[in-house]
């Protein structure tokens, strides 16, 4: 009896040094490396297998035809469930995705002068693709890689890296290591896609870098066009046309190849149809288009190149800006922001994040958009400001760095980009921003006054804006962040009220005078510089306003 249970107790022991052991090794390597390097020994990977069928014979995609990647038990792994939303987890319709094969045909959408070009791979840079993801399809995100491999030369993809940027399963990157070219990062917390892509960037070996969304797939040819421009000039990021994959039902979308990349001062991206001094400057339909912005995932620049001019600012979080950010500066550095038409990468457009934001959407978008206008904006931020009034006291972080950054590469100014690059968004004369001065140095205050109803005051000027800072608008108005400058009913006293299209409302402010559009009565300072009112108009230094303009040349 007591040899049995001795045995029995050894068993029980060795069973669970057994499991420890298992446990172990199956655990450690993904959770106490920081960065999850996964060595070509460690890519044991129950879906990979030689082809059982024909070693020599196309795969389900091609991949040198050397190894077989079990496409279906990697999607079924985290197919949609009877009953769950095929929209929940990623924002489009995952069930349709998943049912569509990694290797699907898309339809060639390239313009017929770009199939008759003739790139010479020979002469062309291979490059590094930096794919960061957080909880993407596995669909999705096998589609971008096998797109990639598909429709690129072999000697011009030196590597896919992606970066797993804290995603719940981390099985969703590495069951993709066996696939030639694979590598993998993983973050060690959430970092967000800025932090992440230049996570990819440190790591990749290629002289060229770029980087795709983890939903996208690439066109035939999309790649050596990109190489090819970057050939030409190097202080250059180069952006393909951004075809659609809708979102509901994965069909390949062509896109308008006569669009550039812009914002409004919201600071929100958008596109805008070429001008007619773009298309001048313009020879033929496939020559590269210059663009004011790009939309932000998916470009190609020379990997010394880009940090040179300072990679990303990496105090960026989450989702956002840095497209601005970048643009800004590569354009104010002396390099160019293109889009290159003989390059097609399709795209799925969503309507919402899929995932969380752990300081929540609105003030992440305010973070990041406020440090891309605190540093390349100059005076024109205060567009921004009037635009976003919540984001001027909301806190950025410390922007030395990227401030020095900007001087050390002697960058021009934001007043020369607009002029130069994106003309169409210069302030119009009626549209300006400054102070409201009169012949004492005393300038126009709010006062800290807000509500609705209260007055407006006189202060010695300052020159930080703020209280003091007034913009005009085509609708003849004075504004201070939201709020307009009017009349009362009476026309004597001057109010800080809510917009109206009212003639209390108007005002003109061409002559040295701040007169009322419709009527002969001109702001008018107290003696003592500590309030202003409406009174007649008539030549008297009281009566005498200077707009001056905060915007640095
Ligand atoms: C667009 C860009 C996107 C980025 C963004 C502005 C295109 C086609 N897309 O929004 O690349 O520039 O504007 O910031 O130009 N991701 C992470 N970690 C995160 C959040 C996102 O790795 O915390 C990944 C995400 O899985 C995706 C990429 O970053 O691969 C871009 O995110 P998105 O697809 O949600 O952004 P999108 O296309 O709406
Ligand atoms: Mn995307």
């Amino acid at each position: 009896m007591k040899k049995l249970f001795r045995f029995l107790t050894s068993c029980i022991i060795i069973s669970i040094l057994l499991l420890t052991t298992l446990t172990l090794w199956l655990f450690i390597p993904s959770t106490t490396d920081p960065y999850l390097h996964f060595p070509d020994d460690l890519r044991q990977n129950p879906l990979l297998q030689r082809n059982p069928d024909s070693p020599e014979a196309e795969g389900p995609f091609n991949l040198g035809n050397l190894m077989y990647f079990d496409e279906k038990s990697y999607i079924d792994g985290t197919r949609i469930k009877p009953g769950q939303d095929p929209y929940g987890k990623n924002a489009f319709n995952q069930e349709v995705s998943d049912d569509i094969p990694a290797g699907r045909q898309i339809s060639d959408q390239r313009q017929v002068q770009c199939k008759i070009q003739n790139y010479q791979i020979a002469g062309l840079p291979a490059t590094s693709v930096v794919i960061c993801y957080h909880n993407e399809a596995r669909s999705t995100l096998l589609r971008t890689v096998v797109s990639i491999l598909d429709r690129s030369p072999p000697e011009l993809i030196k590597e896919i890296i992606l970066v797993d940027d804290f995603s719940d399963d981390i099985e969703t990157g590495r069951l993709l290591l066996t696939i030639p070219k694979v590598q993998l990062i993983r973050t060690e917390k959430r970092e967000g896609l800025v932090r992440a892509r230049v996570m990819g960037a440190n790591a990749a070996t290629a002289p060229v870098l770029t980087f795709l969304d983890s939903h996208c797939e690439c066109s035939p040819v999309w790649l050596q066009p990109l190489l090819q421009r970057i050939v030409e000039k190097r202080n250059i990021i180069v952006s393909p046309i951004i075809d659609i994959i809708s979102m509901d039902n994965f069909k390949y979308i062509s896109a308008s190849s006569e669009l550039k990349g812009g914002f409004d001062w919201n600071l929100h991206f958008k596109w805008d149809t070429l001008t007619n001094r773009d298309k001048q400057n313009r020879l033929s339909s496939i020559d590269p288009i210059s663009t004011p912005m790009i939309a932000g995932g998916l470009f190609s620049v020379e990997r010394n190149y880009f940090f040179d001019i300072g990679s990303y600012d990496k105090d960026m979080d989450i989702w956002g800006g840095e497209n601005f950010e970048i643009s800004f500066r590569v354009w104010q550095c002396h390099g160019a922001v293109e889009i290159i038409p003989c390059s097609r990468v399709g795209h799925v457009f969503r309507k919402k994040h899929p995932y969380t934001f752990p300081e929540g959407n609105g003030p992440t978008y305010t973070k990041n958009t406020k440090r891309a206008a605190e540093v390349w904006m100059d005076g024109y931020k205060e567009y921004y400001y009037a635009a976003r009034p919540g984001a001027r006291g909301f806190p950025a972080g410390d922007l030395t760095e990227r401030k020095k950054l900007r001087a050390d590469l002697n960058c021009k100014s934001f007043r020369w980009y607009l002029e130069n690059i994106y003309p169409e968004m210069l302030p119009s004369t009626d549209q300006r921003i400054g102070v409201i001065k009169n012949i004492d140095n005393y300038c126009l205050d709010t006062l800290g006054h807000t509500s609705h109803g209260s007055t407006v005051g006189l202060y010695p000027c300052h020159g930080e804006g703020g209280n003091q800072n007034w913009m005009t608008s085509d609708k003849h108005e004075i504004k201070n962040e939201n709020a307009c400058l009017c009349a009362d009913g009476t026309f004597t006293n001057l109010l800080i009220t809510f917009c109206s299209d009212k003639p209390e409302c108007a005002w003109d402010l061409s002559e040295h005078t701040v007169k009322l559009l419709n009527g002969n009565k001109c702001f008018t300072r107290s003696p003592d510089n500590t309030f202003v009112v409406l009174e007649t108009c008539q030549d008297t230094p009281t009566q005498y306003w200077e707009f001056s303009s905060l915007l640095i040349a």
